[in-house]
């Protein structure tokens, strides 16, 4: 078992990343609010820099805002945490709420993975690598700039002693507040009371077998 020697707490909680990029406190992101956090984050560099930090504004906004009313509530960024985890994470949201063990299991498949140097920390290298090789597996489009904004965002948010790397007790503690506000969350609205298009539940056809 690893020791924890360090007293400051070596990860940054979900509500610190809210607060974060809150910035004028009303306990809502709105998007003009995420894309600064995306800049800021060193997302916009390069070429299709501003291309970039909407691409990525957008993607954050869609994974957290449940109602799609454009603001991201506190209730709904606790619901919706999961979702900024690095991609290919073997992560069930579900399990990781009592089962802290399975996080540091996700953790450290993830390590071996990603830390192709094995010192321990994740480079923006090794992320960026990383989260472009997931992009491609998923058959997703402008792999390697998605890998970039992951790598970009996970250093800015995640690195809680600043050196620059990702190091699994960053990871793995932040996962583990991501689920405990995931468990002390309201449940999220009830969905739209409207009638689904209800599919006609067919039986299984029974085959006669004759003897
Ligand atoms: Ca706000
Ligand atoms: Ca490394
Ligand atoms: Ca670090």
């Amino acid at each position: 078992m690893p020791m924890t020697t360090s007293a400051a707490s070596p990860s940054v909680s979900l509500r610190q990343l809210f607060d974060g990029v809150d910035k004028n406190k009303d306990q809502l992101l709105d998007k003009a609010e995420v894309k600064l956090s995306t800049e800021q984050a060193g997302v916009g560099s390069g070429f299709f820099g501003g291309r970039k930090v909407n691409a990525a504004t957008d993607a954050l906004m869609d994974a957290v805002d449940g109602n799609h009313d454009g603001n991201v509530s506190w209730a709904e960024y606790q619901q919706g945490g999961h979702k900024l985890v690095p991609a290919g994470m073997k992560l069930d949201p579900v399990r990781a709420q009592s089962d802290p063990a399975h996080i540091d299991a996700a953790v450290a498949a993830l390590y071996a993975d990603a830390d192709t140097d094995g010192d321990g920390t994740l480079s923006r290298a090794e992320l960026t690598a990383h989260q472009t090789a997931q992009a491609e597996q998923a058959g997703q489009s402008h792999a390697s700039t998605r890998g970039e904004i992951a790598a970009a965002l996970a250093l800015d948010k995640l690195d809680a002693n600043k050196d620059g790397g990702l190091q699994q007790p960053e990871l793995a503690g932040f996962l583990k507040d991501v689920a405990r506000e995931q468990r002390s969350a309201p449940a999220a609205p009830a969905p739209d009371p409207a009638p689904a298009a209800s599919k006609p539940v067919t039986a299984p056809a029974v085959r006669e077998r004759s003897r």
